[in-house]
């Protein structure tokens, strides 16, 4: 097998794991999906009905076709589709009020008058991503489902997301274990609107280029505890800016409750923390700031070992790999 075969290239001596130079090589990661764990799968509606898997299948096939610089695929989202979208939307945008941070509020009303979002709308990739782009240089792109956290991690030192453009099953809409448009558009992309935390966002996705297995389950777990169920304080409150809580009512609700056990937000104990993927959070972990939160996860991944340091060049859109830390 060549090297490119086993995932691995060399430079300047090194072998090192193949990673993404340039924005078109992302290309081949949307295709690439995690096939569902039997934890996954359990009796979930979602994996069970066939009329909603064949649906799921109709949309992901846009994200098989999609390559970069061509115009974002479009769905046509049916009446029942809207209508889950609707339940999940008023019941989180009422609980919003209270429970999610001053920055997802914020940017959630200039969504709504950007970008198409409201009750009765499903909102578009394409918006959307023109939107981020014109705030954080962030940009969104369709994908079949979940990706490894190496290929999910490496897109993000690119300010590149991938999301799901299928909808969650009608007979859970408050809680399900995958992502889907509710969790992205509601939970992931109001966040990537702010400055700082696009910052801490690419910083976890700098690290993961050319990590070492090892390395990289710390860093997508760092991921799980920040962007996807991070809590942070805002003044003596506490406030959600975790994806995974802003998308699920349920958890929503849990998390700011007496039950769950908090933690002060620390990398390198947040990087080695078990956590279950398809129930509630035992533990979470509270920040400070995003800024913070971002210098803790530079110090943490300067200690990472990697014989090299990498840079993102907006202006070519490539990774340029520096010799020595
Ligand atoms: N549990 C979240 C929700 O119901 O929206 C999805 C989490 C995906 C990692
Ligand atoms: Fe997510």
């Amino acid at each position: 097998a060549s090297e490119g075969e086993l995932g691995l290239q060399s430079a300047g001596g090194a072998t090192m794991p193949w990673f993404p130079r340039k924005l078109t090589d992302l290309d081949s990661f949307a295709s690439k999906v995690l096939s569902y764990g039997a934890e996954l799968d359990s009796d979930h509606p979602g994996f069970t009905d066939k009329a909603y898997r064949e649906r799921r299948k109709r949309i992901t096939d846009n994200a098989l076709a999609y390559r970069t610089g061509m115009a974002l695929p479009n769905v046509d989202y049916t009446q029942d589709e809207v209508k889950t979208w609707g339940l999940v939307y008023n019941k989180l945008t009422d609980m919003y009020k209270t429970h999610a941070c001053r920055e997802h509020q914020y940017i959630f009303r200039l969504l709504e008058a950007n970008c198409g979002y409201s009750p009765t709308n499903i909102p578009q990739q394409r918006d959307i991503s023109r939107f981020l782009k014109e705030c954080t240089g962030f940009t969104i792109r369709p994908v079949m489902g979940l990706l490894s956290s190496r290929d999910f991690l490496n897109a993000l030192a690119f300010r590149v997301f991938y999301g799901t453009q299928y909808i969650r099953h009608h007979s859970k809409p408050f809680y399900t274990p995958e992502p889907d448009i509710c969790h992205e558009l509601l939970g992931h992309v109001p966040l990537f609107a702010d400055p700082d935390f696009a910052d801490f966002s690419q910083e976890i996705g700098l690290a993961s280029i050319g990590a070492s297995d090892e390395d990289v389950k710390r860093l997508a777990t760092c991921y799980w505890f920040t962007v996807e169920f991070g809590l942070c304080k805002e003044g003596d409150a506490l406030k959600a800016y975790g994806a995974g809580l802003l998308s699920s009512t349920g958890e929503l609700e849990y998390s700011l409750s007496s039950k769950p056990e908090l933690r002060p937000f620390d990398p390198f104990k947040a990087a080695v923390t078990e956590y279950p993927i398809t129930e509630y959070q035992p533990v979470y972990y509270v920040a400070e700031s995003f800024r913070d939160a971002k210098e803790k996860m530079r110090e943490f991944a300067a200690t990472l070992d990697r014989p090299f340091s990498v840079r993102y060049n907006p202006y070519t859109e490539s990774i340029e790999v520096l010799d020595s830390k």
